[in-house]
Parts: C-alpha cells; sequence; structure tokens
C-alpha cells in the first residue's frame, strides 16, 4: 500500500512537471486598435488561434499571449488577428476587412505605421521629427518612451516623417 502511494505521488509530481513543460511560450507583440471593442476582437482572434491566455492593452497596443507552441505559433495568432482586421507586428489586415470594422474601431493607420521601427525609430532614438516631445528620446519596439519611464507611448504624437 505504501509502495503504491509512493508510486503514484511520484507519477504526479512526474506528470507536474511535464506539464509545465509543455512548451509554454509568452509573448508580447505589437497590435493596432482603438477601443474596448478592439480588445474584445482582438483577445478572441488570438484565443481562436490557439493562445490560451490573451491580453491587449489599450494605451500600450501591445498584445500579451500565452500559448502552447506544440498546437499554435506566434504567425498563426499574429495572422489570426489580422484576419479579423488589426494590423500587428507580424501581420497585416487586408483593406477590405479595416473597412468594416466599426468606426471607432477605425485605428489610424498611418500612425500605426509610424510606429514601427523604422519610421519612428533610428539607432535606438526617436528619428527627428518624428515625435513632436522630443525628451521621449527612447525608443524600444519600435515606439518612443520617456527615458526611465514605461509604458506611455510617444508615438501617438508622431507627425509622419
Ligand atoms: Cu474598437
Amino acid at each position: 500500500m505504501k509502495t503504491k502511494n509512493l508510486f503514484l505521488a511520484a507519477a504526479f509530481i512526474i506528470s507536474s512537471v511535464m506539464g509545465v513543460q509543455a512548451q509554454n511560450k509568452k509573448e508580447i507583440f505589437q497590435v493596432s486598435g482603438n477601443c474596448g471593442m478592439c480588445k474584445g476582437r482582438i483577445e478572441n482572434a488570438a484565443k481562436e488561434a490557439g493562445a490560451t491566455q490573451a491580453s491587449w492593452n489599450a494605451d500600450s497596443k501591445k498584445l500579451a499571449v500565452t500559448y502552447d507552441a506544440a498546437t499554435t505559433s506566434l504567425s498563426k495568432i499574429q495572422e489570426q488577428v489580422a484576419l479579423v482586421g488589426h494590423d500587428n507586428a507580424g501581420a497585416k489586415a487586408s483593406d477590405d476587412v479595416y473597412a468594416k470594422l466599426h468606426g471607432c474601431c477605425k485605428y489610424d493607420r498611418t500612425a500605426a505605421a509610424a510606429t514601427d521601427g523604422e519610421s519612428c525609430c533610428k539607432d535606438g532614438k526617436c528619428k527627428d521629427g518624428s515625435c513632436k516631445d522630443t525628451s521621449k528620446d527612447c525608443c524600444k519596439n519600435g515606439q518612443c518612451e520617456k527615458k526611465g519611464k514605461k509604458g506611455k507611448s510617444c508615438c501617438a504624437n508622431c507627425t509622419k516623417a
């Protein structure tokens, strides 16, 4: 009896360890959008593509996803998010789908273009003239951020270069 219990305990521990190793990956990437409706749409699309967790932040425009790399991939998630109308770091929505988005969801595509690394940042700094607020001189993931202050991107105020 004791041996059996020990065996069960060992089996349980081994299976939990293997469970943790179910190739769970966490990624954060940029997704264009505006409002709560966008949030629901983006997160649903990510889950439809196999993400176990998806959380989009309307301020930072960042989508955090958790997924099992054995069943889906980052690009699958990004393509699904684009399929429902939201440009993102890995895929671009078609003009048709974008045109059908609710009025409040029609994010500024020119501003989104300005948040990519090339148009907004150069050598880790905001390009001259690309950001109105030149005190925000750090670039991270293609977005300008104020030095030492995490979060809010000043790319929202970017003027197209
Ligand atoms: Cu919206």
